[in-house]
């Protein structure tokens, strides 16, 4: 057992390779809360939260998440017990409502620097590895349909990628349809379609062409209506069709789990670190689907490869039936902020085993990306996080 010692954060942001289009507006780079934690015993642990288009995807920011960390997280957990997780995010809990992001990053750290001292790799401080693999998914989101089908079958012949998950909510539905059948069609035989419409459907527009994207063959259709319509959920989980219903915005807390559970309203969870509010509360969200009988997908908010190490140790963890995981963030990425990469095998993620989450991170490069590395003035900064995402 070790005390907490020190923390350090800081925001990092990394250009992505292209363009990713979403219902809401496409973005060019990502940006992360990095969290560096140390202990009395000298072990140290990092942890990272991501956000996706800035306060977009919901109500966390780069800028909040460092913000409450700094502010509320490390006063409420400095010089507490490391490996005593449950009392520390009671402790953050009781210090700051919300803010599940950025709790995540600090328990990511802690989980780490525990592992670390204990020379084990993190997932056997959660319950042990019951995955070996994990099928690996890609997202389609150029917005055009040559691109995403070249992209599609590269990925294919490399045999990194062989479920497609395409972006769709920024256009007419009946465009959007028109996509995901082109596309559902050149690949049948060969991958699994999904689709993510980020809650930008109604209720009856959501009616009107689920039936049509079930017929264009897509296995699995993740928040097509917005994060609190559980009753537009639970109509579309009623209709006779063999295409599942995902949620991904609606759930977060295990609270969340259980009301969408009692009223029908998934078929799987989209089960994501950061908005549980850490690798616990995974654990937890993923316990109510298993005991519902609700299957879980491993989400993504595009985390560099040490965010998405430590999604794969716990969804490697987790009972129940799967649908794979979507931990492609690296692969977006210009550059990465750790020294190698986890192994992609037979359209599969390997998880990785080594003391922490089995990837180191390399500083040199968290240097290279730091938003207030030496010469970038605040007027800079805004002005490139405006050119990084463009709201529609
Ligand atoms: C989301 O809503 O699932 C994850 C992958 C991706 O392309 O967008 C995200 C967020
Ligand atoms: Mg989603």
């Amino acid at each position: 057992m070790s005390r907490i010692l020190s923390f350090q954060t800081r925001i990092i942001d990394i250009p992505t390779v292209r363009p990713h289009k979403l219902s809401f507006g496409s973005i060019q780079q990502q940006s992360y809360c990095i969290v560096r934690a140390e202990l009395a015993s000298g072990a140290v642990g990092w942890g990272e939260a991501a956000t996706i288009g800035g306060a977009s995807w919901n109500e966390e920011s780069p800028e909040s998440i460092q913000h409450a960390i700094q502010s509320y997280l490390i006063p409420a957990v400095m010089g507490h017990e490391a490996g005593e997780f449950e009392t520390l995010l009671q402790r953050m809990d009781k210090s700051c409502r919300g803010n599940y992001f950025a709790k995540s990053a600090v328990e990511m750290a802690l989980i780490d620097a525990v592992a670390r001292s204990q020379g084990i790799p993190a997932y056997q401080l959660l319950g042990g590895k019951l995955h070996q693999q994990l099928p690996l998914a890609w997202t389609l989101a150029t917005g055009d349909v040559d691109k995403d089908l070249e992209e599609a079958t590269r990925k294919l012949a490399e045999r990194k990628h062989r479920i497609f998950k395409i972006k769709i909510g920024a256009r007419r539905p009946e465009e959007d349809v028109a996509l995901v059948t082109e596309i559902a069609k050149a690949l049948a035989g060969h991958a699994k379609i999904t689709v993510d419409v980020n809650q930008a459907w109604d209720g009856n527009t959501a009616r009107r062409y689920v039936p049509e994207l079930a017929h264009a063959g897509v296995d699995l259709i993740e928040q097509p209506v917005a994060q609190w319509n559980t009753e537009a959920m639970a109509s579309l989980v009623a209709m006779p069709m063999r295409t599942l219903i995902m949620a991904d915005e609606s759930i977060c807390s295990p609270q969340d789990a259980y009301a969408l559970a009692h009223q029908h309203a998934s078929h799987v969870f989209s089960l994501k670190v950061a908005k549980h509010g850490g690798l616990h509360r995974t654990r937890k969200v993923a316990a109510v689907a298993e005991a519902a009988d609700i299957g879980w997908y491993g989400g993504t908010m595009l985390e560099t490869s040490l965010g998405s190490a430590a999604s794969a140790h716990v969804f490697a963890t987790l009972a129940g039936t799967h649908h794979g995981c979507e931990l492609f963030g690296p692969q977006l990425l210009v550059d990465d902020i750790v020294e190698s990469q986890m192994i992609v095998r037979d359209f599969e993620l390997v998880i990785p085993d080594g003391p922490g989450y089995g990837v180191t991170v390399d500083e040199a490069k968290l240097a290279r990306f730091d938003r207030a590395r030496v010469g970038l003035t605040a007027v800079h900064v805004d002005m490139g996080r405006q050119t990084a995402f463009k709201s529609n």
